[in-house]
């Protein structure tokens, strides 16, 4: 546990830094090469990530924030008095600042991001408009572990989990993360999570090719960071962007495929692309309302509020113990 000079604790759960090559090469020995999407974000794939967010096309991150702030004060009284806040993949500290000022007595704010510099960057801004709450960054990969949730045991703890990244699980996957973290609640607990819903095949395959080429740039620098962080000679000009929403599956697919026949060489390994061969680098699910509320059921876990926009684009929700 590491004291800053600043009147907030940062824990440091060590977030294994080295899982990335390990991914990287497990990923491309399976027969359909694919990669984790937790490794776009690095410093580049972070400030790519952020100016989608800003991109016309992509109504996502937009609509969710629309409705954070127009029931900012309805989620807030939903979520109960002197609530211990926990945000998993905190990113932005716009999103929870939608709900905060409505909050009655909140007991402390824990943000759980992989990046110290985010958690930092988050840890100042809150204590800068809340200079009274009990601020706690924990630097850890959530996906691989979930022990900072055993605090807080008998109070109000709330797990925020809003952007819709339960869409990057496998539909399995995600129930049995849900199911995980509803384990860790009390009675009283909870769990706030955005949900990216199911609407016109158009609107969602523009959000993932945008006509600035942002996504695409996003999707290829997961070749440049194996550059820079692995012994790589990838030529990424070689490769191109390819995003479509696949109907059988409810999600979007993002692919990099491969231009040519191709040789790459990833630290001490060689790996062969064929032409049109591709590397699946994300899912991202989208939901009806009725299917993400039998998602719930399935982790135990009841709806116990929930709020949309006025085209029902996107959903948030707020989940409780039966
Ligand atoms: C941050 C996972 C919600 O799936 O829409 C944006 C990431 N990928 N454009 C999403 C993303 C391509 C985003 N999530």
């Amino acid at each position: 546990m590491k004291k800053t000079n600043l009147p907030y604790t940062l824990v440091d759960l060590q977030p294994d830094v080295s899982s990335f090559k390990e991914d990287v090469i497990a990923g491309f020995e399976k027969t359909h090469k694919a990669l984790p999407a937790k490794h776009f974000y690095d410093k580049t794939g972070s400030s790519l990530f952020n100016a989608i967010t800003k991109l016309p096309e992509y109504y996502v991150s937009r609509t969710e924030m629309e409705i954070l702030h127009d029931f900012g004060p309805d989620i807030a009284e939903a979520i109960g008095v002197r609530a211990h806040i926990i945000e998993l993949g905190s990113g932005s500290f716009d999103k929870i600042n939608q709900v905060l000022p409505f909050l009655e007595s909140p007991a402390s704010y824990r943000p759980v991001d992989i990046s110290i510099s985010a958690l930092q960057d988050t840890a100042e801004q809150v204590l800068e408009r809340y200079p009274d709450l009990e601020v706690t960054g924990i630097c850890a990969d959530y996906t691989s572990t979930l022990d900072f949730l055993q605090q807080d045991k008998g109070n109000n703890k709330t797990i925020c989990f809003l952007g819709s990244t339960i869409g990057n699980f496998q539909k399995k996957e995600a129930a049995a993360f849900l199911q995980s973290l509803a384990g860790e609640l009390d009675d009283d607990g909870q769990i706030l999570i955005g949900v990216d819903l199911k609407k016109d095949t158009a609107v969602l395959h523009h959000a993932y090719n945008d006509a600035k080429g942002i996504t695409a740039a996003f999707n290829l620098n997961i070749l440049e960071r194996m550059n820079k962080e692995m012994k790589a000679d990838i030529d990424s000009a070689e490769f191109t962007h390819h995003a479509f929403y696949s109907e059988e599956n409810g999600r979007i697919e993002m692919h990099l495929q491969s231009s040519k026949e191709q040789l790459v060489s990833l630290e001490e390994h060689t790996f062969h692309f064929s032409k049109g061969e591709t590397i699946h680098t994300e899912n991202s699910h989208k939901f009806s309302i009725s299917e993400f509320i039998a998602l719930a059921k399935q982790s135990h876990l009841n709806v116990d509020a929930f709020w949309t926009d006025e085209k029902e684009w996107f959903g948030v929700f707020l989940l409780k113990r039966p």
